[in-house]
C-alpha cells in the first residue's frame, strides 16, 4: 500500500483538466487539499462550478476539498473554440442530476488559497498544475516561504523537439500552457522546487483515438467510464487537422503519473523558458539552465487500463 500523499490541484477547465479532477477524487492513495481554476483554456464560471459538481458526485465524500476562482489573467488568448469546452462538460446531464452544489466554494483568489492551503497542511504538498503557472508565479512573490511546504511540482507544459502553438507572430516552438505566461514559467524556473515537467515529448504518446473511444462505449454500463465518453464526446476526432484538433491526454497522464509514478520514464535534464519574442513560452535544454525531472514516455496501453481501471471506481 503506498503512502498518502497531500495534492493541491490548479487547472484551467479544458475537457482533461476536468477529467482529471474526477480520476484524482478516485485515487487511495491521495489526499485532494484544495483545487483551484484560471481562465486560461477554459471559462472561469463554468469551469468552478463543473469542478464542485464533480466533487460532489464523484468524490465519495471524506475530506470535500474546496474550490477558489483565479484571478489572474494570460498575456497570449487561448482561442475560444477550446474554452467554450468547460460549457459542454459543466452541462453533462450527470452533472445536474441534483440540481444543487454542496462542495464549497472559497471566497479567496486561487494563488492565495493555495498558499492558505498549502501553509494549513500538515507536512508537505505536491502541487499538480495542469493549465499555466500564473497563480504558482504570483503565490511565490507573496509567499515565498511556501517553498518549504511543496514537495513538488507535478506540470503539463513545455515540449522539447516541438511545440503545439499556431498563431501569428510566434515561430510554433511553444507548448500552450507555458505561451499563455511564459513570464509566470520563468518565474517559477527561477525558485528552487522539484519540477516534475511532463511535455509534448510523453503526451504525444497518448493521443485520444477511436479504439479508447470504443472501449469506453463497451464499458458504459460503468457509470464512470459513461463520463469519460461523455467528457471527451465534445472533442470531435478530425483526424487530418493535426495541431489544432488532435486531442491528447495531456493533463491526465500528468495526473495519472502521481497516483501510479510507475506509468512514465523520467530523465533529469538542464532547461530555460524563453520569456518573450517570437519564441516566447520555449522550453530549451541548455547546459547551464535549472534541472527538471522530464516525463519523456509512458506506456499507452498501461495508461488506458489505469484510467479505465480508476473510472469504475466512481
Ligand atoms: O497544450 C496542452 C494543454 C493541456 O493542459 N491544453 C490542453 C490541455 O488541457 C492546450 C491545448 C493544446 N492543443 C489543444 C488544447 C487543443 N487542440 N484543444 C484544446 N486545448
Ligand atoms: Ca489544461
Amino acid at each position: 500500500m503506498s503512502q498518502m500523499k497531500s495534492v493541491y490541484f490548479n487547472h484551467d477547465a479544458g475537457v482533461d483538466d476536468l477529467v482529471s479532477l474526477f480520476m484524482l477524487l478516485q485515487m487511495d492513495n491521495v489526499e485532494l487539499t484544495g483545487v483551484s481554476v484560471i481562465p486560461a483554456d477554459g471559462y472561469l464560471e463554468p469551469g468552478a462550478d463543473a469542478s464542485r459538481k464533480i466533487i460532489d458526485r464523484f468524490g465519495h465524500g471524506n475530506n470535500v476539498p474546496e474550490t477558489a476562482k483565479s484571478n489572474s489573467r494570460g498575456k497570449n488568448p487561448f482561442p475560444p473554440a477550446w474554452r467554450m469546452h468547460t460549457f459542454y462538460v459543466d452541462a453533462l446531464p450527470i452533472l445536474n442530476e441534483s440540481g444543487t452544489m454542496e462542495a464549497p466554494l472559497s471566497d479567496l483568489p486561487a494563488h492565495r488559497h493555495m498558499i492558505r492551503q498549502l501553509l494549513a497542511t500538515e507536512g508537505k504538498t505536491t502541487l499538480l498544475f495542469t493549465g499555466p503557472l500564473t497563480d504558482l508565479a504570483r503565490a511565490l512573490d507573496e509567499a515565498p516561504e511556501i517553498e518549504d511546504k511543496i514537495e513538488k511540482l507535478v506540470w503539463m507544459g513545455g515540449g522539447f523537439e516541438r511545440g503545439n502553438v499556431d498563431e501569428p507572430e510566434h515561430d510554433g516552438t511553444a507548448e500552450w500552457n507555458v505561451f499563455w505566461d511564459p513570464e509566470a514559467a520563468y518565474r517559477v524556473w527561477q525558485s528552487g522546487i522539484e519540477i516534475d515537467l511532463v511535455a509534448l515529448e510523453s503526451t504525444i504518446k497518448v493521443p485520444l483515438d477511436l479504439k479508447i473511444r470504443k472501449r469506453w462505449a463497451t464499458e458504459r454500463r460503468y457509470e464512470g467510464v459513461d463520463f469519460l465518453g461523455n467528457c471527451y464526446a465534445c472533442c470531435p476526432p478530425l483526424v487530418h487537422m493535426e495541431n489544432n484538433s488532435t486531442y491528447y491526454f495531456w493533463d491526465v497522464l500528468t495526473t495519472l503519473s502521481i497516483g501510479k509514478p510507475e506509468l512514465v520514464s523520467k530523465k533529469t535534464m538542464n532547461c530555460v523558458v524563453i520569456p518573450d519574442g517570437k519564441s516566447q513560452g520555449r522550453t530549451v535544454e541548455q547546459a547551464d539552465g535549472r534541472p527538471v525531472n522530464l516525463v519523456y514516455d509512458t506506456n499507452p496501453e498501461a495508461f488506458a487500463d489505469y484510467m479505465i481501471e480508476l473510472a469504475k471506481k466512481a
